[in-house]
């Protein structure tokens, strides 16, 4: 017994020794917790608004495509559709430096994800598809991330390409359709409205958070087990 403790200690000096962070032994007391996974772009950080913006400085006099009109996920595809090269062009804006550090926040939606932070039995983590041109991108989001969430957000990031290896009880995502390996996610996707997706119709089964002003509370809630 005295051995163990001592042992104990003195893995608790070497980590503290080497600024290493000690993981949360208690797995059981976290099982219990609702975990949410927030995405970032046109979900907290205003992917679409950035690219229409930036992409009419740099190309005046190109035309192009209002939110009003935007459909589709993939802006690049519909930016293709109006004249061919201007698919490249569009993809050229979110290539380039600074464009995803300096996304505004989408309204409500930092206050929504720092008060879930805070709320009893939650993990929030926000998880997002960086582009596959990783020169600024992954660097960018993980630089929002600190600047609007703040630093100890960094440990609740999950940057991935495929969603769906990511377990969860409820994923708020603007994309209609989440593909990956895993066929069937463990979480819910809730369809966060974005001017590309508020025109489809999702399917019956699939629920919808409108914007930050609605009851994501609600939401999470209603994915709470029930306490007598
Ligand atoms: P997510 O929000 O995590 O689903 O990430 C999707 C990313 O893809 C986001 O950074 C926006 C970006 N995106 C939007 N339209 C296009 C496109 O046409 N082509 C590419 N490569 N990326 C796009
Ligand atoms: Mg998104």
């Amino acid at each position: 017994m005295t051995g163990r403790l001592l042992r104990i200690a003195r893995t608790f000096l070497q980590n503290k020794q080497s600024n290493c962070i000690i993981p949360n032994m208690s797995s059981s007391s976290s099982a219990k917790k609702l975990r949410v996974l927030v995405d970032m772009d046109g979900v907290i950080a205003d992917f679409e608004g950035g690219f229409l913006r930036k992409y009419r400085t740099k190309y005046p006099n190109e035309p192009y495509i209002t939110l009003e009109d935007r459909r589709g996920f993939w802006v690049s595809t519909q930016y293709g559709h109006l004249r061919s090269d201007l698919c490249e062009k569009a993809i050229s804006i979110w290539e380039s430096k600074d464009f995803f550090v300096e996304l505004e926040p989408i309204p409500g939606g930092v206050q929504a994800v720092k008060e879930m932070a805070k709320m009893e039995n939650t993990d929030i983590f926000i998880c997002t598809s960086p582009i596959k041109h990783y020169v600024h991108c992954p660097y960018e989001k993980y630089a929002w991330i600190e600047k609007h969430l703040g630093y100890d957000f960094l440990e609740k990031t999950i940057l991935t390409r495929d969603k769906t290896v990511v377990t969860g009880d409820i994923l708020i995502d603007d994309k209609p359709d989440i593909l990956g390996v895993d066929p069937t996610p463990s979480w819910e996707h809730i369809l966060f409205t974005a001017c590309h997706n508020k025109h489809i119709t999702p399917s019956s089964s699939q629920r919808r958070l409108l914007s930050w002003a609605h009851d994501w509370r609600g939401i999470l809630d209603s994915k709470r087990p029930l306490t007598r």
